[in-house]
């Protein structure tokens, strides 16, 4: 029983829209979700893993045509084109309203409507926001239940408050050609329909948590970010925090979970994961900036997570995980992903469903030969992973030290460097680029600008969001965390990563927060502050030498020369005259120190 009154006006409102045959608000109870689960097995939307091996896991396929993100459908329903700024896809909201509605009219007929009551962050935290979503799906049920707090403790939280989220999800005919992601920030409304993917329609995620969540915060004076968020614990014990942003499918889940060398491991050195992919931070008492992670658990690249790479992802999700478009063994029934090790399954199913012969599998045609999709994906509870932090639950969140922002660049960005200041380091992440990859639909590889990790997330104009990092560097002041950039995936000339990463960016983490306590001097460049030789220690890597380390942090003029000229393209192109002059003029030192 829902007692809030605007909530129930609402579900009233879209019950006679889409015309349920029933409905299920969903109370958090495992008798409930239990029942869900057992419905979706018997008619097929969900497959139960062999219980002894991957207790309480399931595997769901998608349609075909539905397997990432879709930015090309994904729109900003804000009053004018002007708010939603120039890289978002814009449809006025009287117009979408209406044509959304048209497309969910009586699309529940013959189906339940779950409601499901959520909380971005810990139930009750003065940082945590409430949402109602509203689904056909219970593949989308037991997603929520698993990435976000979902229940009537929810509910009891909420009271009688007007301040939530509506989200209405339809699943439809799962039709390309009607599939529309729409946010209209100005209502607290974000209406989905005829997708099925995790990242279309898990509306707490990227619809809430990023795009509604960062007007929000323009708004009311905090940031919503595409961020992980990790502590780092040295052998006195001390943990400080660091955020990163990422473009998606970069390694943020990795690096959020890492594992130090284990020579840092002897000396007492540890990772602590409080989240992997959003960030919310605001100015606490004291003037610091503070982060929680609003989820509740990882949706996760399935495939290359290893017990190297990542075994504290992967032991993640050895319960309790729903995966997505993975391989299945018929065997052993269990689930498999390239890259998860070298003994793919010989009787199995692809992600599509079909008889499946892994010595077919062609590099050059991924989609097509995988055993997973390439976009494949594990949604665990983040109570699983082995390194959660004890603060991932602390309503007050954790200080963040430095804030890292990284993309995938063969060439230009050196292994890590840092900005002079905050304003500068809002150009440094305004300039980020990074190669696209599977996690959206569209070509993959493609060098694009993609400011902060934002791009496909930010829920106004990004002109107006860089004047709010801005502005909250200003409020910040001496308090700022310190701002970095990184590149774990710096090519040689024979196209050979130059750096090992995954568990040895930990070195460069340590000279991070060397740098945030004034622990190292470091070498002033034209783009900012590069580790001194010498600063970033080797010791014990293979691969890297002291020649090849210069290499990766080397500022090569000629390449930052095109870099600025691109930037400076893509800043008049994108942003004309609503640029910032903080940007502007970044800009113009960054070219004035490279003649
Ligand atoms: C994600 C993404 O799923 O960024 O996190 O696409
Ligand atoms: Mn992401």
């Amino acid at each position: 029983m829902i007692k809030n009154k605007s909530v129930n006006a609402w579900i009233e409102e879209m019950k006679a829209l889409v015309k349920p045959d029933n409905v299920v608000v969903i109370d958090g109870s495992e008798e409930l979700y239990e029942k869900l689960r057992a419905e979706a097995c018997s008619t097929g939307e969900m497959i139960k893993l062999n219980e002894e091996t991957l207790p309480g896991c399931y595997l769901h396929r998608t349609a075909v045509n539905d397997v990432a993100r879709v930015e090309d459908r994904t729109f900003i329903c804000a009053k004018t084109k002007e708010a939603a700024g120039p890289t978002n896809n814009w449809m006025d909201p009287q117009e979408a309203y209406k044509m959304l509605y048209d497309i969910a009219k009586d699309s529940y007929k013959g189906r339940t409507m779950y409601v499901i009551p959520y909380s971005m962050g810990p139930v009750g935290s003065e940082f945590s926001k409430i949402g109602i979503e509203l689904t056909d799906s219970i593949y989308v049920v037991l997603n929520m239940a698993i990435m976000t707090r979902v229940g009537n403790d929810v509910l009891d939280a909420l009271g009688d408050s007007e301040d939530w989220i509506k989200g209405l999800h339809c699943r439809c005919e799962i039709d390309e050609s009607k599939r529309y992601i729409c946010h209209f920030p100005e209502d607290n409304t974000i209406i989905s329909v005829n997708s099925g993917y995790g990242g279309n329609v898990l509306l707490g995620k990227k619809c809430f948590a990023l795009r509604i969540a960062s007007f929000l915060g323009k708004n009311e004076g905090w940031m919503a970010e595409h961020m992980l968020i990790l502590g780092l614990e040295n052998p006195k014990g001390e943990v400080k925090y660091i955020a990163a942003a990422f473009p998606s499918a970069c390694g943020k889940t990795n690096l959020a979970m890492l594992i130090p060398p284990e020579k840092y491991r002897k000396q007492g050195y540890k990772v602590w994961c409080v989240g992997d992919d959003i960030a919310w931070m605001r100015i606490g008492e004291d003037g610091r900036l503070w982060a929680i992670n609003p989820e509740n658990g990882f949706f996760g690249v399935a495939p290359g997570t290893n017990d190297k790479s990542n075994p504290n992802a992967l032991a993640s999700t050895r319960k309790n995980t729903i995966f997505t478009n993975v391989a299945h063994d018929l065997d052993t029934n269990e689930v498999w992903w390239e890259g998860l090790n070298d003994n793919p399954p010989t009787n199995a199913l692809n992600w599509r469903g079909e008889e499946w012969d892994y010595k077919k599998y062609d590099k050059a045609d991924k989609v097509g030969t995988s055993g997973a999709h390439p976009n494949s994906r594990f949604t665990a509870p983040a109570e699983n992973c082995p390194c959660i932090s004890s603060e991932f639950n602390s309503g007050k969140g954790v200080p963040i030290s430095a804030i890292v922002f990284g993309g995938r660049r063969a060439k230009a960005a050196p292994l890590v460097y840092q900005s002079r200041d905050w304003d500068h380091g809002v150009f440094v992440g305004a300039v980020m680029a990074s190669e696209t990859t599977a996690a959206a639909t569209g070509k993959v590889g493609v060098v694009r600008h993609d400011p902060m990790a934002m791009r496909p997330f930010c829920g106004y104009h990004m002109a107006e969001y860089f004047q709010h990092w801005l502005d909250m560097g200003d409020k910040l002041g001496d308090k700022a965390p310190k701002i970095f950039n990184v590149n774990w995936f710096r090519l040689d000339d024979e196209g050979n990563f130059m750096w090992p990463g995954f568990g040895d960016n930990m070195r460069v983490l340590n000279w991070i927060l060397d740098r945030c306590e004034g622990k190292v001097d470091a070498k002033e460049t034209a783009i900012g502050y590069v580790p001194n030789a010498g600063d970033i220690d080797i010791e014990g890597l293979d691969d890297v030498n002291a020649d090849i380390l210069a290499e990766l942090l080397n500022v090569d003029k000629d390449v930052w020369t095109a870099e600025a000229k691109d930037i400076e393209e893509f800043f008049a192109s994108t942003f004309g005259d609503k640029l910032p002059a903080e940007l502007a003029e970044s800009l113009n030192t960054l070219k004035a120190k490279l003649n």
